[in-house]
């Protein structure tokens, strides 16, 4: 600058002026003043706008969240998502109810048949026919219609969820989304996230599938639709640390529920399976009270899969729940009562489409009803 008078920045508009042209110039107490005010004039116009943008993103994104925890509707979305199941298994077992003459061998088997089709399971199907042969002895059934009420019971019976498995929600809990490839781990920790939220919990969602770059942006798209803070590591980094990191922020911020997402793939399983011991070492350290929740993610599309991928997360992990995803997907919804009755472990929340609303605690009339009604 040629200006040899000035080593202050301009107070003034005109003083701005004479400093690009080189001129030496005073300006008055009162210009200074003036230049003082309007610039304090236009930072509280600025924070105003900033402040009003907010208030318009929090109220969009509060009428987002009311819409997906409205119940209205709810069971509607359940059936649409059931529809496949509800044609397919449920329609054959009803053609046996309406087809059949008597109650006999021949009516069992193809009960028996059809719940094994729809991917019910060996054990499943087995206890729910010994409970409606059961029924109909002791009730001196005649007519195979009366059967049909007697079975929707039976399959109730193999699915109750007592609500003690959601426990968690209300205590200060750490989830970890566990799940092979694909399943819909990052989908499921984005719904859940934003259903808590809706239920006002603070809720925070840690990053911890650095396997992929891809894996983090995707969990961020939920964080912004959800409105629930994330915490991240860089690609490549150890998800363990992630986990620390989020731990951390969940202490500070006095966090109700922290939701991990995990990698689905890591080049072999033995991999995948000691990443996940670790992550669990450092919830168990880091906070040691937390209500744990260690949900194993299944794809219901995959059928029997499903089961054997439960059965060895269930051998490193001390499953706490299932997440059944894609039930819209499939026509074969009895696996819900397969995985129930083969594994013990209790399904808490079935998917039943792609979008933030469509994850849903699972309820075992709300299903029957959906699928029989
Ligand atoms: N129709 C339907 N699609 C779903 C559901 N849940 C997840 N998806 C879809 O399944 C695909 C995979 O979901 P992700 O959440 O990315 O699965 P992931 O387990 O995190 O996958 P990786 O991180 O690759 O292991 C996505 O296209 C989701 O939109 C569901 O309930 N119904
Ligand atoms: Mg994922």
């Amino acid at each position: 600058m040629e200006n040899n008078t000035t080593t202050h920045a301009p107070r003034t508009a005109a003083e701005a002026v004479a400093m690009m042209k080189g001129i030496a110039y005073e300006p008055t107490k009162e210009e200074i003043r003036a230049a003082e005010l309007e610039e304090e004039r236009r930072k509280a116009q600025r924070a105003k706008e900033r402040e009003e943008e907010e208030k318009r993103r929090l109220e969009e994104e509060q009428r987002a969240l009311e819409a997906a925890a409205r119940p209205t509707g709810l069971f509607d979305k359940l059936k649409d998502g059931l529809a496949k199941t509800r044609d397919n298994f449920v329609g054959n077992l009803e053609s046996v109810f309406s087809g059949a003459s008597s109650i006999d061998d021949d009516f069992y088997e193809e009960l028996e048949e059809i719940l094994i089709m729809g991917d019910v399971g060996v054990k499943a199907t087995e206890e729910i026919l010994d409970g409606l042969r059961e029924q109909v002895k002791e009730q001196r059934i005649k007519d195979p219609m009366e059967c049909r009420q007697l079975l929707i019971d039976q399959i109730r019976k193999q699915m109750d969820v007592g609500q003690a498995e959601y426990a968690f929600e209300q205590e200060r809990s750490v989830v970890l989304m566990i799940g092979v490839n694909g399943v819909g781990k990052t989908t499921s920790v984005g719904k859940m996230a934003a259903k808590l939220k809706a239920m006002d919990k603070k809720v925070l969602m840690a990053a911890a599938d650095t396997f992929r770059a891809a894996a983090t942006e995707q969990l961020k798209e939920w964080s912004n639709r959800s409105g629930v803070e994330i915490i991240c590591g860089a690609e490549g980094a150890d998800p363990a640390s992630v986990v620390y990191d989020a731990l951390s922020a969940a202490r500070a911020r006095n966090a109700d529920v922290l939701l991990c997402d995990t990698a689905g793939r890591l080049h072999n399983k033995k991999n995948l399976m000691e990443e996940l011991k670790k992550i669990d070492r450092v919830i168990e350290r880091e906070m040691p009270g937390a209500h744990r929740e260690n949900l194993v993610v299944l794809d219901a599309t995959t059928g029997q899969n499903a089961l054997s991928q439960a059965r060895e997360f269930a051998s490193v992990s001390d499953l706490t729940g299932i997440i059944l995803t894609k039930m819209d997907g499939t026509a074969k919804g009895g696996i819900v009562i397969a995985i129930q009755s083969e594994l013990g472990i209790p399904v808490k929340y079935i998917g039943v489409g792609e979008k933030i609303e469509d994850l849903q605690k699972f309820d075992a009339d709300a299903f029957v009803q959906a699928i029989f009604a």
